[in-house]
């Protein structure tokens, strides 16, 4: 979890690589369906360019499909879900009904104003719809809004690990690496 940009899609692979599990991005699929123009892309489309979040039940049918694959039977990492209550609830559903629990929630941390500029360079190399000044703002108010206070919720469950954000991509890897042995021990 965390801000966008904060690098939770750059960190993602590293971890899920190092734990033999799959990054599961819902990013990553609402943007290959959109460039596909499917039925899903096109009803995401205008929601992502804006800043919005894509409504939970789309999201959620879309993740606990993706989890029951078979590549998921041995664990699976989630990059960018759950965003808002509704989904936080939805997991724990799916959690129950394959009767599994979640081992560690990360929460990448990084003031919202530094990523800005991030985004505007990644909007340079990778021309994402959503990665221009005005809705970078909106993604930035819709994740203080929606996703922040979910933070607490899995810090009372005493899940929640909490890593700087800032520094270079390796820095930050080492970090959370250190944060989930010992977190995992
Ligand atoms: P995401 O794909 O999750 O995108 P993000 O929040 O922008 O980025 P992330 O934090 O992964 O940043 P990245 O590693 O790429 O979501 C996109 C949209 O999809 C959402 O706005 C929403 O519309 C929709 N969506 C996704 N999940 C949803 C859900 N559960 N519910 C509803 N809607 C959902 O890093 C950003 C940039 O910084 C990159 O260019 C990277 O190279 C750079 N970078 C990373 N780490 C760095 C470092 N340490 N130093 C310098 N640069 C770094």
């Amino acid at each position: 979890m965390g801000p966008p940009g904060v690098g939770k899609g750059t960190q993602a692979g590293a971890i899920a690589g190092h734990f033999g599990i799959p990054a599961i991005s819902t990013g990553e699929i609402f943007r290959s369906n959109v460039k596909a123009q499917t039925d899903l892309g096109c009803k995401v489309a205008a929601i992502m360019s804006n800043g919005g979040y894509v409504p939970d039940e789309i999201t959620n049918a879309i993740v606990a499909d993706r989890l029951h694959q078979p590549d998921a039977a041995d664990g699976w990492l989630l990059d960018g879900y759950p965003r808002t209550i509704g989904q936080v609830v939805a997991l724990d559903e799916s959690l129950e009904k394959c009767d599994c629990q979640l081992d560690a929630v990360l929460s990448l941390v990084a003031d919202p104003g530094l990523l800005t500029a991030r985004l505007l360079k990644r909007a340079e190399i990778e021309g994402r719809s959503d990665d221009n000044a005005d809705t970078i703002h909106r993604r930035m108010d819709v994740y203080a809004e929606a996703t922040n206070p979910l933070l607490d919720h899995y810090r009372s469950r005493g899940l929640l690990v909490e890593v700087d954000g800032l520094g270079s991509v390796e820095e930050v890897a080492e970090r959370i690496k250190l944060a989930l042995r010992a977190k995992l021990r």
